[in-house]
């Protein structure tokens, strides 16, 4: 997929139109701060689409992209698992990310767990992963921050990550040096 162009949409927090206007879907999921939104950024190019790093854990919102005026939505979803939250927003955001990968009848064409390759699959990425698996959605695990890794590291992080998820299907990535973008985009394409 070439991408040659990409704008804000809109956020949604529940059912909506644009969940069913017949565009596919393709969503970024994963922990606050593994780098969903520098990811998307990296894929069109622009360093400001998503906003980066401000407030963590503020994203309380699917938000929705158009790629290609329309050929697909990229849908940023709020991170879990960040600590400082209180339990409330927490519980909130957990409950919208599993409504939208349960019960809102959206079939995205492909989900992209996110993870830190430092911090390697954790306890709620597991509890995603095995979302997905029963619901039959295809995803692909992308291993994000490898630029924080010196070769020999990496590698070992991508074996035990590869295990520890259960799947071949893990790119290596880095949103800042631009690594792994044009397999990612044969990924979602
Ligand atoms: N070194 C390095 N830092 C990165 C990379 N990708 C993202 N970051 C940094 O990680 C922090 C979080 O990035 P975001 O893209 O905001 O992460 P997010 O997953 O969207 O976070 P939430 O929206 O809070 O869930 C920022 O400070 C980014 O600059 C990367 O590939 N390498
Ligand atoms: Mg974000």
């Amino acid at each position: 997929m070439d991408i040659t162009s990409a704008e804000f949409v809109k956020g949604v927090v529940g059912s909506d139109g644009i969940l069913f206007d017949g565009v596919p879907q393709v969503a970024f999921i994963g922990r606050s701060n593994v780098g969903k939104s520098s990811v998307i950024n990296s894929l069109v190019n622009r360093n400001k689409l998503v906003k980066v790093g401000k407030k963590p854990g503020k994203t309380t919102e699917l938000n929705f992209f158009s790629i290609n005026e329309r050929q697909v939505y990229f849908v940023d979803l709020p991170g879990y698992g960040y600590a400082k939250l209180g339990p409330s927003q927490r519980e909130s955001i957990e409950k919208l990310i599993s409504w939208y990968l349960l019960y809102s009848e959206v079939k995205p064409k492909m989900v992209v767990l996110i993870l830190d390759i430092k911090a390697g699959v954790t306890d709620f990425d597991q509890q995603t992963i095995a979302m997905l698996k029963e619901q039959g959605h295809s995803f692909v695990i992308v291993a994000n921050k490898i630029d924080k890794l010196n070769q020999k590291e990496r590698s070992l992080r991508m074996s035990e990550i590869r295990k520890e998820a259960g799947t071949e299907e893990v790119i290596a990535y880095s949103a800042k040096d631009k690594k792994g973008v044009e397999e990612l985009l044969a990924a979602i394409s």
